[in-house]
């Protein structure tokens, strides 16, 4: 300890005349390094407990580690230091600034200025989360006593295959059972992390987390509104093609705009099983979830990565509790770089369909991430993606490869003779995938929680605020009138558990498609739309070179040199260019839009 504050008072008096700055950096981030590691791993424990095994004990646990971890990242001789490092910015090499820069920004998480509220905010998001991953969704209520439960994977799966439209509006509404049990707990949370980013000098949370990709507010809420301005003739034609076909699929006048119950998932954000004669899910249907994983990885091992370490599959926890298991796990799919080493492990609750085939490449797609910069000996806090959005790319690159018709030919999905339409796939990807994401991600979602934290909406207008959202952007409306004893937007676990981050989403879409028309391009020279990537090892070399990088470098230089290009929504644009002739002859004389 001594130490510790002998290069506190040196670094902050910048008068030792003893080491040289480099010097002092290299020697605070080795200290910084060497508690980071334990204090992580045990942290990473408690956390994995908790969402796989949801019990008082394991949240309380939960605490008590994040609240060390907490303490130790915003800790006051943490931030003093490294502000007093970065003033002398200049004489530190690149690499040395962006790790202390990362350790400014995990502090601002937490400053150790405020404890109370650090200490307030860990409890409440434990809680939070408490409360979402053990919610038992009630299908059959009498009175107080629940006669049904049903699982977060029974609701998907109605809403993706039933076609009574009364059954579809009735389990939409159950899904959204969550929302008022954690309205109160998200207006608390809010507050609580805004005050805390305040006091790093932040004007919100969101601003906070907007910083990590090294923008303000303002820059990345202009690039979402880009993004959507570019999609949106596309996305009209979709929505005007889906809207029609829905109608008639329930026996209904065309609406305006697209009632939410009548789409195949709970917000809206993909609409799968609509392109006639693509039924992806009859490939997998039997096929055991073990195979859907270990498919997964093959695609990476068949490119030349590594197979996953044993300890992957002996700790992981992959597949789905029955709604009446006595232990509870969270349903959302996540990926966990558990030690910043080599253990890493996968949440999920993989079944056999499409939607689990594509989230098992998602998964895998961080897990590899980890993978090549953990190999690569990145500095620890340097162990990101280029950027938040980069490393959700990764696996959906992936399982965009994974919908060709070649690869699915290859290992034996669909028969070799097998006619593909090829506008009813492109259509069943830009409905499942891109085209209609966009709207949710850049739109829907970003701007809600720009709206939480930057302009501190009141609780009461929560829920009006994210259906005005939701109609503009994406054209959907509740199926009846939602007033504000629902929190419609608290039913997205990111609104609780990944806060302020969901334009990682959208960049992570644009910049997916982007990484794969130039793999296709320049690597395969084959047509991004007819490509086959699976056993590529030269492609495989090209993303193993990226994800080694970890977060070493500026993300808009790593883009420029790995696709020649800003981002930019031109890829999926011209990917998707044959879907908009195609559909203005099918919507001809049809009133387009909402
Ligand atoms: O949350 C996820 C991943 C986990 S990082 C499954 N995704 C977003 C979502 O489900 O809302 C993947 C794409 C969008
Ligand atoms: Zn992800």
């Amino acid at each position: 300890m001594k130490a510790l504050r002998a290069l506190a008072a040196c670094l902050l008096l910048a008068s030792c005349g003893g080491p040289s700055a480099q010097q002092q950096a290299d020697e605070f981030l080795n200290i910084h390094e060497n508690i980071l590691v334990p204090l992580y791993a045990i942290t990473s424990e408690a956390y994995w407990q908790s969402m796989t095994d949801v019990n008082e004990a394991h949240v309380g646990e939960r605490i008590g580690a994040e609240r060390s971890m907490a303490a130790f990242d915003g800790n006051v001789w943490v931030i003093e230091t490294a502000r007093a490092l970065l003033a002398q910015k200049d004489r530190l090499d690149p690499v040395t600034v962006r790790q202390i820069e990362k350790i400014l920004l995990a502090a601002a998480q937490y400053p150790g200025t405020i404890p109370e509220i650090v200490s307030a905010r860990v409890a409440a998001e434990a809680r939070q989360g408490a409360v979402l991953d053990s919610f038992a969704f009630c299908a059959d209520r009498a009175g107080e006593r629940c006669r049904k439960t049903v699982t977060a994977n029974e609701i998907d799966n109605i809403l993706v295959n039933s076609r009574d439209e009364a059954e579809r509006r009735h389990i939409w509404e159950v899904s959204k059972q969550t929302g008022p049990a954690l309205k109160e707990g998200l207006a608390e949370l809010r507050d609580l992390r805004n005050r805390l980013a305040q006091e790093m000098g932040y004007d919100s949370f969101f601003a906070l987390q907007v910083a990590d990709y090294g923008m303000t507010v303002e820059e990345m809420m202009a690039m979402m509104e880009r993004f959507n301005e570019d999609l949106r003739p596309l996305y009209k034609q979709v929505h005007t093609w889906t809207k029609h076909r829905l109608a008639e699929r329930y026996g209904r006048p065309p609406p305006q705009k697209i009632p939410a119950h009548w789409i195949g998932n709970r917000w809206a954000q993909a609409w799968p099983g609509l392109s006639a004669g693509v039924d992806l899910d009859a490939l997998v249907k039997d096929k055991t979830p073990e195979w859907i994983v270990k498919q997964a990885e093959a695609f990476y091992t068949s490119m030349g990565m590594p197979p996953l370490p044993a300890s992957f599959y002996a700790k992981s926890d992959l597949y789905p509790v029955a709604a009446d298991s006595e232990r509870k796990k969270n349903t959302h799919a996540s990926a966990w770089h558990m030690d910043l080493g080599m253990d890493v492990r996968s949440l999920m609750s993989v079944e056999s369909n499409w939607r689990w085939f594509e989230t098992s490449h998602h998964e895998l797609g961080h897990i590899y991430y980890y993978l090549a910069y953990t190999g690569a000996d990145v500095p620890l806090t340097l162990r990101g993606g280029a950027n938040r959005a980069f490393h959700e790319a990764v696996g959906d690159l992936i399982g965009i490869a994974a919908r060709r018709p070649a690869y699915l030919k290859e290992i034996g999905l669909l028969d070799d003779a097998a006619q593909i339409d090829e506008i009813a796939w492109l259509l069943d990807e830009a409905l499942d995938q891109a085209v209609v994401f966009i709207p949710f991600s850049a739109g829907t979602m970003s701007f809600f929680e720009h709206d939480l934290y930057e302009k501190n909406i009141p609780i009461d207008a929560f829920n009006k605020t994210w259906w005005e959202y939701a109609g503009r952007y994406q054209g959907i409306e509740p199926p009846a009138e939602r007033g504000e004893e629902f929190c419609d937007a608290c039913t997205k676990t990111h609104i609780s558990d990944d806060p302020a981050q969901y334009y990682d989403y959208a960049m992570a879409f644009v910049i997916k498609y982007q990484l794969h028309t130039y793999i296709a391009r320049n690597i395969l020279g084959q047509d991004p739309r007819d490509c086959n990537y699976y056993g590529n090892e030269e492609v495989g070399a090209f993303l193993w070179e990226l994800l080694s990088l970890g977060a070493t470098r500026d993300w808009r230089e790593v883009i420029k040199e790995k696709t020649g290009e800003e981002i930019s929504t031109r890829a999926m644009l011209d990917y998707f260019e044959p879907l908009i002739a195609y559909l203005e002859k099918e919507n001809a004389g049809r009133e387009a839009g909402w």
